[in-house]
């Protein structure tokens, strides 16, 4: 097997480009004799894409190509690429001012164009490279794969060239199989204009392969941009320390792209590739899990890698992930403090305990406010970022008074300062329980395109339903006006004069007789 692979990463936000880093690893592993190489358009002057990848393949000459993307969702709470698209969709649907509606509108148009804009670059840079590639290699195999794809695979597919490998999830097994010219079709892809995603493709389990540490020695040898990640000091490279989430919460795709068995990486494998990275400088880690500590079961293999870390010795460094605040003990909470987490996400999307059931998310709201209090006393003392999505299921003034309750309580225990509100509206996402509630009640239609930005479509999908849908809107718009660097709070500002706060004790008590049917059964 004596293949030459050129691994592409599309163009993305400076994120470490560790999905391409593990497939080069785990290849290199099984493949010693594979020609490789990583290509980071990351770290490319836009004005350079095309002639950058162009010198490139002509340098390299591959026979297989590999191009990652990792994202394409755009809708952001935050100032992202060309401007804000979430406070630039609220200014075009609710604000009452036509001035703001018309910035809204004209903000909008130039997201839209910005987003369709990467998509055809993307798109032109993957047909441009098969073509500059085909010059060396008339028999080129070309895969694609990634996050975006993982999500989009029928649209992206769409307008792919015949013949392009199209990989859902985890690329590691397909890889392997195409290198070994052994039959891939029951690999997690379909090949375009020769076969077609099998029904439910995308909830299939990945294969459950162990992964060892990766060896950075190899990747900055098939790699020369690898430096750029190590120049900034701040940045935060992503580890991963086990895949899967078995949870259900209905907005949520990562379970079917990790799928919901929880695969935990060695302890020691995970420690020995962190040394690798600090020993090159690193001193920030992501660990990039779609949850760190997914269960209550997983608890003993967190506590098993934070004390692994610690006797390393690797005690100046800083990590972050999402965490499940509901799966914490005392003892964890120490151990997370002394290796270094200094922020952390929490998604309960909602302070109310009867909606965070509803959405079907497990979550235990008393739980993690008990052990958000064990943090504080093991003397964490780091930001906290807890993302608040309103209105996605049976809403009601009460519900958002206990939502309120919940954060101010959050707040006593960690200070105001330290707490967050990341303020997210939902992006129905394709293959979710709550795209399902959405065709049995009519929202969107089977076969819509979920990467439509047109303002019609775009308001279906960024989950904001009416009766409350245009309040939402308003308070937002307020929001911005008042206090646009510091919107989450001044959003929970606005609800808390407008709707009051409850008594703590009712947002975490939950009536089971209300529970929404639809959802659960969706
Ligand atoms: C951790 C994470 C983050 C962290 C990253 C931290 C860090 N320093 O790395 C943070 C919180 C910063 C983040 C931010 C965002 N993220 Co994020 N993130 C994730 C998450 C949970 C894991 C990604 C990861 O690193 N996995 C581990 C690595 C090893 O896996 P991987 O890169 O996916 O690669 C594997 C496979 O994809 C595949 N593969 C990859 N490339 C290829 C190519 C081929 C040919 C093949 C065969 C296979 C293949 O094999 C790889 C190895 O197994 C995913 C969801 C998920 N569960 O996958 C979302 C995800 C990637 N994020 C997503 C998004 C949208 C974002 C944001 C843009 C959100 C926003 N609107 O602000 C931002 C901005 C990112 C940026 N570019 O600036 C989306 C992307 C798809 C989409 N909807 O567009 C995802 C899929 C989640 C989702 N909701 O759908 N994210
Ligand atoms: S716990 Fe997080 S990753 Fe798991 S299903 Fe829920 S939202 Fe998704």
């Amino acid at each position: 097997m004596d293949a030459r692979i050129l691994y592409v990463r599309l163009p993305c936000n400076p994120i470490f480009p560790i999905g391409v880093v593990y497939l080069a690893d785990h290849v290199r592993k099984l493949f010693p004799q594979a020609a490789q190489r990583i290509f980071d358009l990351g770290t490319v002057p836009p004005l350079d894409f095309a002639p950058a990848l162009e010198r490139c393949i002509d340098e390299f000459r591959p026979d297989v190509l590999v191009f990652s993307w990792r994202d394409i969702q755009i809708y952001a709470p935050v100032g992202g690429r060309g401007g804000n698209p979430l406070q630039y969709t609220f200014e075009f649907f609710y604000a009452r001012n036509l001035l703001l509606k018309a910035k809204g509108a004209i903000g909008l148009l130039r997201i839209a164009s910005g987003y369709y804009g990467e998509l055809w670059r993307n798109l032109g840079l993957i047909k441009r490279g098969i073509a500059r590639a085909k010059r060396y290699s008339p028999k080129l195999r070309t895969v694609v794969g990634g996050g975006a794809v993982s999500v989009f695979y029928e649209q992206v597919a769409s307008t792919l060239p015949k013949g392009t490998i199209v990989s859902v999830g985890e690329g590691e097994a397909l890889l392997e199989k195409l290198l070994r010219g052994e039959d891939f079709a029951d690999e997690r892809c379909f090949v375009v204009g020769e076969t077609k995603p099998r029904d439910r493709m995308i909830h299939e389990f990945p294969a459950p392969i162990e992964k060892s540490a990766c060896n950075y020695r190899y990747i900055e040898q098939i790699w020369p941009e690898f430096e750029y990640y190590l120049q900034d000091r701040d940045f935060y490279v992503g580890v991963q320390t086990k895949r899967g989430c078995p949870h259900n919460c209905c907005y949520c795709i990562y379970t079917v792209i990790e799928g919901k068995q929880v695969r935990v990486n060695p302890a020691d494998e995970v420690v020995a590739e962190m040394r690798q990275l600090y020993d090159r400088g690193i001193r920030n880690f992501w660990f990039t899990d779609a949850q760190f500590i997914p269960a209550r079961k997983y608890m003993p293999d967190a506590v098993e890698l934070l004390q692994k870390i610690l006797a390393a010795g690797m005690d100046d460094i800083h990590w972050a992930a999402y965490i499940r605040a509901d799966n914490l003990t005392p003892e964890l909470c120490d151990l997370m403090v002394k290796t270094g987490m200094n922020y952390f996400e929490i998604g309960i999307t909602s302070g109310s305990q009867e909606l965070v059931r509803k959405m079907r998310m497990g979550y235990n709201l008393r739980t993690v406010l008990e052990n958000c209090r064990d943090l504080k006393a093991a003397g964490f003392n780091d930001l906290v970022s807890v993302n608040y999505s309103f209105n996605v299921i049976d809403e009601r003034p009460e519900t958002i008074r206990q939502t309120v309750a919940y954060h101010r309580e959050l707040e006593r225990i960690f200070g105001a300062d330290k707490v967050e509100p990341a303020i997210f509206f939902i992006g129905l996402q394709p293959h979710t329980h709550l795209e399902e509630y959405a065709f049995k009640n009519d929202i969107v239609r089977p076969g819509y395109d979920p990467m439509n930005v047109k303002p019609w479509t775009v308001r279906k999908l960024l989950w904001n339903p009416e009766p409350l849908g245009s309040m939402f809107g308003e308070v937002c718009l307020q929001a911005w006006q008042q206090n646009p660097n510091d919107f989450g709070r001044e959003v929970m500002r606005i609800l808390e004069a407008r709707f009051g706060c409850a008594d703590l004790e009712s947002a975490l008590t939950a009536p089971i007789e209300r529970d929404t049917r639809e959802l659960v059964e969706a």
